[in-house]
């Protein structure tokens, strides 16, 4: 991988137009795509990057006061509920998110989850959204990053969902889509609440690139028409 001057977007440019040349450029970056995912995973540089810690985050109610949003961003990812630092929403909560507001646009790869030890099989149901704007507006469409259906994640155990490529946002929302209902008789208490022992987001910087070339892992790349085997780095 050599680092391309962005002189070459004019040429890139001036074949556009052909449909059959845009096919087969939509096939290399398919290729593309898939072997920096592997890549990805191989263990680059953005491997373990969270850009959770310390970002602002804030959650739909809170459980005593005190079991805030920040408890979920602070750094501490031990999940003994007493002891360590969770967040909780209100047990009288019917809807129950969290959402993390990061400083800037992210193209989000994945979120890690820390389930407490006593989370008592209530992490399930869960849908993670990404918003480009607050997710409070009206109007703010999601783009789904994944999803825990009805099986419960076991206590005490720390869960990393993927998100599909591309997943671009600044705000990423974890919410409850459905909650038991709730019975305060005598030994059949439950509170369904949202909660968690921390929340790490890998991600990284969207960057803007020149024309022709598109975005991937904080650096913009161009595939050429004309070499089959390699693609170009800009210099962003
Ligand atoms: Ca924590």
């Amino acid at each position: 991988m050599h680092m391309c001057p962005y002189s070459d977007v004019t040429l890139f440019a001036e074949t556009e137009q052909f449909l059959l040349t845009a096919l087969v450029r939509d096939i290399k970056w398919q290729a593309f795509y898939r072997l920096r995912k592997r890549s990805d995973r191989e263990g680059c540089v953005e491997e373990g990057l969270n850009v959770a810690k310390c970002s602002r985050a804030i959650q739909s109610s809170t459980w005593k006061e005190i079991y805030t949003a920040d408890r979920a961003v602070d750094g501490n990812t031990g999940k003994r509920f007493y002891g360590d630092t969770c967040s909780h929403t209100d047990c009288k909560d019917d809807n129950p998110s969290w959402t993390l507001c990061l400083d800037n646009m992210q193209t989000v790869r994945s979120v890690t989850i820390h389930n407490p030890d006593k989370a008592k099989g209530r992490l399930k149901n869960i849908k993670i959204d990404v918003y480009t704007e607050n997710p409070s507006n009206p109007g703010a469409v999601p783009t789904s990053c994944a999803t825990i259906g009805s099986t419960p994640v076991a206590d005490g155990i720390s869960v990393k969902l993927d998100c599909p490529l591309n997943v671009v946002g600044r705000y990423i929302k974890i919410s409850k889509t459905s909650t038991m209902a709730r019975d305060w008789r005598w030994r059949n208490y439950m509170c369904d609440a949202l909660v968690l022992c921390e929340v790490e987001v890998n991600a990284t910087t969207v960057v803007s690139c020149p024309n022709g070339f598109r975005p991937f892992g904080g650096s913009c790349y161009f595939v050429s028409d004309s070499d089959v085997a390699n693609w170009y780095e800009a210099g962003v």
